[in-house]
């Protein structure tokens, strides 16, 4: 693996690094964001590994682009249009197919959306403390950007104080490995092939994805390699992957209070217990992160934050039906692992062809209302319609998931007052009716992760 060509994004969340930024930039004129784009190269954190007794970094960047960015940037039509027509689209094309409608819809976004500025690159930024964030913006944004050709025009930062998301959950819990990226795999934690989440490299299907190209006479200065399949153009995308990013907004005390709703006792009085017991039902995994498949009846923290256990579990072994960890849930949509037809090895494999790199992290902030809070969703893979795209619309909007046929996911599905979800028991199932929806989409966009050579290429002057 050619890690030092790879943004170390991919190869890691930098847990280490509580704040980060995620900063949204227009691009008005190509040169000064190619001499922009020069300047922040050498700061742009890869995959290498860091040498033994080298110590952390204590502030990383990378740096992503859409489709019209690269358009921006100087590439031409011909090799932007080698990239994967889901990019090209953009994120709020596929509104249809992500379920983005009513409050979701890309018109009510603050970034990303029909009526916002167009977005070209985005930069992430993290950092230890809040101070050593702003330092890195100034180094890498503040200082350097030309005042004209270049500006930000959105910009969300995140906090995170601890491994949980907005709702109270252990989040960051189940990822595939990469194989020859990244450490070790841990108990239970699957290792896919590296075309899974890079370009240039097999997949599990035994084949390379497609790869972005540019012409030969478009690479005078010769950055890239000559691609092996279509010569004599040239490879642009080796050691890159897509980049989802999404703001979404988590309607917290609206999210307890159905629980409570549902779970009040014949007096009426508040059950936290069964509360606490019907969100992990929905989620597939306690508040701790104690899977329901290995705490099939109560919370057990020493479990959830026991990384060598919490995620070394299959579904079929011990709960075929869901009576454990229903069949509807977060978790058990979003990686069936083992639990689909014609077989668990047939589902492991398919499951494994579905995966994404989740690189989120929870953010909160005021609003003229109040507090909003969620996620920004951040997941990586090197195919967005067979993966991201494919979890999202085949698996958490669709109400005939695996034998069901009214549910869709219970967490952030696009509910609407009316969803369903079926927790599977015995002697009798149990239906939880008028779900709404608990995450609203704010914004987003599908971006494109280059390898530090195409960064190279695309900084160079023309
Ligand atoms: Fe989900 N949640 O708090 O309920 N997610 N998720 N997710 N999610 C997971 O294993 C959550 C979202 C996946 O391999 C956990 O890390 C919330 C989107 C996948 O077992 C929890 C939001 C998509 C997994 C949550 C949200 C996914 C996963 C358990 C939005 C993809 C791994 C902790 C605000 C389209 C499944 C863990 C596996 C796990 C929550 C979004 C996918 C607690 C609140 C949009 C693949």
């Amino acid at each position: 693996m050619e890690l030092h060509d790879i943004q170390g994004i991919v190869a890691s969340g930098y847990a280490h690094l509580k704040h980060s930024r995620y900063l949204f930039v227009r691009v008005h004129r190509a040169d000064a964001a190619r001499a922009w784009l020069a300047t922040v190269i050498g700061a742009i954190t890869t995959a290498r590994r860091r040498a033994p007794g080298e110590p952390k970094s204590p502030a990383h960047a990378n740096i992503a682009f859409t489709a019209p960015g690269l358009q921006q940037l100087g590439l031409d039509d011909d090799a932007v249009q080698t990239f994967s027509r889901e990019f090209v689209l953009g994120m709020a094309e596929r509104a249809g197919v992500l379920g983005d409608a009513g409050d979701s819809a890309p018109a009510r976004w603050t970034v990303g959306g029909p009526g916002t500025d167009p977005v070209h690159v985005l930069l992430l930024l993290y950092a230890t403390s809040a101070a050593a964030l702003d330092e890195l913006t100034g180094r890498l944004w503040t200082g350097p950007a030309p005042t004209a050709g270049l500006a930000a025009v959105f910009r969300q930062d995140s906090v995170r104080e601890n491994s949980n998301e907005p709702f109270g959950f252990r989040d960051g819990i189940s990822q595939p490995a990469i194989e020859g990226v990244g450490q070790p795999p841990l108990p239970g934690q699957s290792v896919v092939k590296a075309g899974e989440f890079l370009l240039g490299y097999e997949n599990e299907y035994g084949e390379r994805p497609p790869m972005p190209t540019v012409a030969h006479a478009a690479d005078p200065r010769g950055l890239l390699p000559v691609s092996e399949t279509e010569p004599p153009r040239k490879d642009l995308g080796r050691n890159g992957t897509y980049l989802v990013w999404r703001k979404l907004a988590q309607d917290v005390a609206g999210f307890w209070r159905f629980m409570d709703s549902r779970t009040r006792g014949p007096d009426g009085a508040s059950d936290p217990e069964r509360r606490s017991w019907l969100a992990a039902k929905l989620v597939g995994r306690w508040p701790s992160g104690a899977p329901l498949v290995l705490a099939p009846v109560r919370d057990d923290p020493a479990l959830g934050s026991d990384g060598r256990r919490n995620n070394d579990f299959t579904f079929m072994p011990t709960d075929p039906n869901g009576f454990a960890c229903p069949l509807g849930s977060h978790i058990r949509r979003a990686n069936p692992r083992d639990s689909l037809q014609p077989t668990p090895a047939e589902s492991v494999r398919l499951s494994n062809r579905h995966r994404i790199m989740r690189r989120g992290r929870p953010y909160q902030q005021r609003t003229e209302t109040g507090t909003a809070q969620g996620l920004v969703f951040i997941a990586l893979n090197a195919d967005l319609s067979r993966q991201f795209e494919f979890i999202q619309q085949t698996w958490i909007i669709n109400p005939k998931f695996n034998g069901l046929y009214a549910d869709k996911d219970p967490i952030i599905g696009d509910n609407d007052g009316s969803g369903v979800m079926t927790i599977q028991a015995r002697p009798v199932r149990e239906r939880i009716t008028g779900l709404p929806r608990f995450v609203t989409a704010r914004g987003g966009g599908y971006f494109f992760l280059p390898g530090m050579n195409m960064l190279r290429y695309l900084a160079a002057p023309r």
